[in-house]
């Protein structure tokens, strides 16, 4: 089945320069790039796209770890798409609890639990379907993907200020 996931290099993957090599082995997948960026995630876009843990002890943290607050304020932001792609993405990222994960894993070989007891695990990737369709439309706007994943609607909008590039 011809799926898209998404695909984070976390701020722990991003100051361990790790972003080569994690592209490297996602490469072994065959799967196509069909969006790619650098985000500064503020506290919103952390509570949302960990919505479902909030319950958790270590959610705090865990918004803190994702914003890059110990390491780099920024984030990696990808789209793979093609043949299973979830599940081909999952297997080479590896269990969530890096010390349980196949040690040839990218949460495995790269990943550690801090001292405060959140999985600094260096990749995120979307665990089905519907989370996959969630955190994408989380992520990212129609016009920044370069297929058409799912349904759009075009809206005229007026006043709306944006920041373009200054004529010399
Ligand atoms: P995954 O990222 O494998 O889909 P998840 O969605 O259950 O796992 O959790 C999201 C992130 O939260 C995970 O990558 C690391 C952190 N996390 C999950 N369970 C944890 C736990 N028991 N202790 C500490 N951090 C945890
Ligand atoms: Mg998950």
């Amino acid at each position: 089945m011809i799926q898209q996931t998404l695909v984070l290099i976390k701020p722990d993957g991003l100051k361990k320069s790790l972003t080569g090599n994690i592209l490297t082995r996602l490469s072994e997948t065959k799967l196509d790039i069909v969006a790619a960026k650098m985000v500064q995630v503020d506290r919103v876009l952390a509570e949302r796209h960990y919505v479902y843990l909030k319950d958790e002890p270590f959610y705090e943290e865990l918004l803190r770890y994702i914003q890059g607050i110990y390491h780099k304020k920024k984030v990696m932001a990808l789209i793979y798409h093609g043949e299973d792609a979830i599940k081909k993405v999952r297997d080479l990222a590896g269990a969530t609890n890096p010390e349980e994960a196949d040690s040839v894993s990218i949460r495995g070989a790269y990943g550690r639990i801090t001292t405060k007891g959140v999985y600094e695990n260096v990749i995120h990737a979307s665990g089905n379907i519907k989370e996959a369709e969630r955190e994408i439309k989380l992520w990212f706007q129609p016009d920044e993907i370069i297929i058409q994943l799912y349904p759009t609607k075009t809206v005229t909008l007026e006043k709306v200020k944006r920041i373009l590039w200054k004529v010399s």
